[in-house]
């Protein structure tokens, strides 16, 4: 259990649950009620022993220098490309995430964003809505059956959707840079372009973080062509969204589904006028199950660190 007695500096406002129990167990400091951060930290950084953050909110360094005891960082979800890790390791600060339950989630986004996209989900809705079906035909989706599904990054989450849309009949593909997975049937490809060439629905689900910045780039735009459809369940950071606008508005690929953005979440204006784009609000593990299971594990790593010193679900630094 906690104790009372210890700190925790609150990023941004949480999981109901996970602030209840933050709230009865240990004293805790809410960033977002902080009107001056700078006089906070004169007063309080250096009572901080841990940070409970989220990875859209991450931690930006110059607040993590003023907590000269923070030793360690419970994040709630599996990315944690807001955090500089090299930093965390050069101060010796542990970090948590929380992977594997928020994997079938995910997946069952990327199922209906992919499902949504092909047969025009939205398009047809706000079609009824607007009374356009007493006077017109809507237009034929495509289906998902023997087309092949490329998925960019075959981690937890990539294999778990790989094995949904296998389930759907399709032909799965991955990307990987350097040799095949061994105990992987799927089709590898070491090379990109040929992966996006080869597929009718890119997905992307590779973490995000400078390794995967814009990978997602004109050429691989130009490569997955007219006839193909993007979806990135990932972070907006991997998708050059300039280069995606420009395609989609050139119908260099045939529509795009997006719950991540670059700025989240602000965007692209020209997006919002495109009805082959389907646009969510980064709710890839917006379950009530996964969600309170997220907290659940935010909550069982910082109390486990309090308490024992160990983290159930610890990154690597
Ligand atoms: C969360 C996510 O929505 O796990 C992740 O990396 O992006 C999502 O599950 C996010 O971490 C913050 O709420």
């Amino acid at each position: 259990m906690g104790n009372k007695a210890s700190d925790v500096l609150v990023w941004g406002p949480m999981h109901a649950s996970l602030m209840q129990q933050l709230e009865s167990n240990y004293t805790l400091h809410k960033r977002w009620e902080i009107a001056d951060l700078d006089a906070w930290a004169n007063e309080h950084g250096a009572s901080i022993k841990a940070v409970v953050t989220s990875g859209v909110y991450g931690a930006q360094t110059a607040l993590l220098e003023r907590l000269p005891n923070l030793e360690v960082i419970s994040s709630f979800g599996v990315g944690y490309d807001g955090v500089d890790t090299a930093y965390l390791a050069s101060r010796g600060i542990k970090l948590s995430n929380t992977p594997d339950v928020l994997n079938n989630s995910v997946a069952e986004t990327a199922m209906a964003l992919m499902l949504g996209l092909t047969r025009r989900i939205s398009e047809a809705e706000r079609f009824v809505r607007a009374g356009k079906w007493l006077t017109a035909k809507f237009p034929l989706g495509n289906d998902l059956t023997g087309k092949t599904c490329g998925i960019v990054g075959l981690g937890k989450i990539g294999k778990t959707i790989a094995k949904r849309a296998a389930a759907f009949e399709m032909n799965i593909a991955y990307y990987r840079r350097n040799a095949a997975y061994p105990d992987v049937a799927y089709t590898h490809y070491g090379d990109l372009l040929e992966l996006a060439k080869a597929s009718d629905y890119l997905i992307v689900i590779v973490p995000g973080g400078a390794e995967t910045k814009q990978l997602i780039n004109q050429q691989v735009l130009d490569a997955l062509g007219p006839k193909s459809f993007l979806i990135n369940v990932a972070r907006g950071s991997v998708v050059d969204e300039k280069a995606l606008v420009a395609t989609l508005q050139a119908s260099g690929i045939a529509g795009a589904a997006l719950d991540v953005f670059e700025d989240e979440p602000n965007v692209p204006a020209a997006l919002l006028e495109m009805d082959n784009v389907v646009l969510t609000p980064h709710i890839g593990s917006g379950t009530h199950e996964t969600r309170q299971a997220m907290a659940d594990l935010v909550f069982a790593n910082l109390s486990s660190y309090m308490s024992e010193g160990t983290l159930v679900t610890g990154v690597a630094l």
